[in-house]
């Protein structure tokens, strides 16, 4: 008997020690460990709480097992007066929520309680409102959602925007009544890499400028900020030019007007806009109406076949120089983004090697070959640019040079595709780069084949110095068009772009595919849901398309 209560006792005391308190405070539950460059790889185990199903997961969060309820006129103000970017963040958000939710969301400044709103408090925001977004841009926040309301805390604009796309993520929908729920949670987060990027073929098939926003309404929330666009390539050339009007293509390409939509609508998003006109290779559709830029004298009409074509321009007249200096400075104008993409791949040099002229000059020069020639070619591009104030950037084979006498200045930026290696190759010379090998897109691999792409891998970050690994500045996932048009590129870049967004944004220890999954589908019903135009996601979303993630 006396041994039965001792046992009873024994259990009793061990459940009421053990058992799970589901709404006591406890400091930093599931605060997982953020890397710092010198130990980012240091393995450790992250618990990750179930509730957030935020992406990209943010750098430190702490929950409790609560919620927070909101109701119809919940709100979002800012503490202090509102500037005009702030003002149409708050209203961008607005929507986003009440299409989420169904609930009212209150635009005015009308009273609701002190728990059904979002109170913002942007510390520098005058600094960059209007301004256009750099690379090296703060985009920290806070975000503390509590039993009393909810706060989120930045040094920038760009530090709030990134915070209401995680905020708008954490609301679970009751579909029952005019109800959602938040978690508690308590977030700071800042991104791992600056660059962090969406590279758009428009030049194979034509992509309007419809296209071009949803894309950029989903690029916000999934915190991607730069947005690449490959503007020019053999078969369409995508850019009204006033100082050369027949390069851009009759009918299918974005008038100046256009682009300064775009530009302002990426800007109060806080994203890039970098422009890439591809040369001297893939350059087809400038000959078509300037065929004195090419090697061979023509004529050329646009191409209808994919692959490497071999009309380069002539790297050895002064008159291409000229041609590209006066589009380069109107180009320049219409562009604000400091960096300016040269392209520079897949140039084969079959034209050049068939001109005794082009052989004769590569020998006077000293070039040796081909990759010398280039290297000169890009180097008068380069100063060109630099005289507009642009910093050049290309894909990789701006690099094939070896000879460090001939290759450009080392400002410039160099954009892996062939191999990583280019990426470790390029800031052991000293230049910044961003990776792209491993992010193809159109390639419809699954998304997990990205996601374990990173771009400082764990073996090589202890092959590259402290200044090594902050040259690698990111990376981007490029959308090629070859087999995409404008109806059905949305389903092959989204959601499966978040899981690159992730890679670039998050700590390198998040890793676990179920846990990406279950938030990739998220996504998608959560930008078909918010109305951000991006469609056709969630109707993939059955058990066999799973393959597609
Ligand atoms: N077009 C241009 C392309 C590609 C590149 N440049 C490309 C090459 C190989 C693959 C996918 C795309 N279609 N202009 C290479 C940067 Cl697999």
């Amino acid at each position: 008997m006396l041994s039965v209560i001792f046992v009873t006792t024994f259990i009793l005391i061990l459940y009421f020690l053990f058992r799970k308190k589901p709404f006591e405070f406890s400091p930093v539950e599931n605060a997982y460990y953020y890397p710092s460059s010198h130990d980012r790889f240091q393995s450790r185990n992250i618990p990750i709480s179930t509730q957030i199903k935020v992406i990209p997961i943010p750098q430190f969060i702490s929950t409790q097992d609560a919620v927070l309820k909101i109701s119809n006129d919940f709100q979002i103000i800012s503490k202090q007066n509102t500037v005009r970017d702030l003002e149409l963040a708050i209203r961008r958000y607005s929507n986003y929520i009440s299409s989420l939710t169904g609930l009212s969301i209150e635009n005015s400044q009308k009273y609701s309680s002190s728990e059904n709103k979002l109170i913002i408090d942007c510390l520098l925001k005058d600094a960059d409102e209007y301004s256009y977004p750099k690379i090296d841009e703060d985009e920290s926040y806070v975000l503390n959602v509590t039993r009393t309301g909810t706060y989120l805390g930045a040094l920038t604009l760009t530090g709030i925007l990134r915070g209401l796309s995680t905020f708008v993520q954490l609301i679970e929908c009751s579909n029952s009544s005019n109800i959602s729920y938040i978690p508690i949670v308590n977030i700071t987060d800042r991104p791992r890499f600056p660059w962090r990027g969406l590279m758009l073929d428009v030049s194979r098939h034509w992509m309007p400028a419809s296209v071009i926003e949803r894309t950029l309404n989903a690029m916000e929330l999934s915190k991607l900020n730069v947005l690449h666009l490959h503007l020019s390539d053999d078969q369409g050339f995508r850019v009204e030019s006033i100082q050369y009007k027949l390069l851009h293509d009759e009918k299918d390409f974005f008038t100046q007007k256009d682009i300064r939509y775009l530009v302002e609508y990426a800007r109060q998003r806080r994203i890039r806009i970098v422009p890439e006109f591809d040369i001297p290779g893939h350059t087809t559709s400038w000959f078509v109406g300037y065929p004195e830029l090419a090697t061979d004298p023509g004529p050329y009409q646009i191409s209808t076949n994919w692959g490497v074509l071999k009309s380069t321009m002539d790297p050895t007249k002064e008159t291409t120089y000229k041609f590209l200096d006066v589009f380069f400075e109107e180009m320049t104008k219409l562009f604000p983004d400091l960096y300016f993409h040269i392209g520079g791949d897949e140039v084969e040099g079959t034209h050049w090697a068939q001109s005794p002229t082009i052989q004769k000059f590569i020998f006077d020069n000293k070039l040796r070959n081909k990759n010398g020639l280039q290297a000169y070619f890009n180097k008068r591009v380069q100063a060109l640019l630099k005289k507009y104030g642009k910093i050049m950037i290309g894909w990789e084979e701006i690099l094939d040079e070896i000879d460090e006498n001939l290759i450009i200045n080392s400002d410039a930026v160099i954009q892996s595709w062939k191999s990583r290696q280019a990426t470790v190759n390029a800031v052991k010379r000293g230049f910044r780069s961003i990776l792209s090998n491993g992010y193809y897109l159109d390639q419809l691999s699954p998304s997990m084949n990205h996601y374990t792409v990173d771009p400082i891998q764990k073996h090589e970050a202890l092959l590259l110095n402290r200044e090594q690994q902050q040259r690698i500045l990111g990376g981007e996932a490029c959308m090629w068009s070859e087999f995409a048009s404008q109806y059905t590129v949305d389903s092959r870049i989204w959601p499966r772009v978040s899981a690159i967004a992730e890679r670039l944004w998050s700590s390198p220890l998040i890793i676990n595919q179920n846990f990406l999954y279950e938030r990739l589908f998220r996504m998608s019903h959560l930008l078909e849901q918010m109305k951000t135009g991006v469609t056709h996601l969630s109707s993939y979303m059955n058990k066999l398309e799973n393959l597609l993630l």
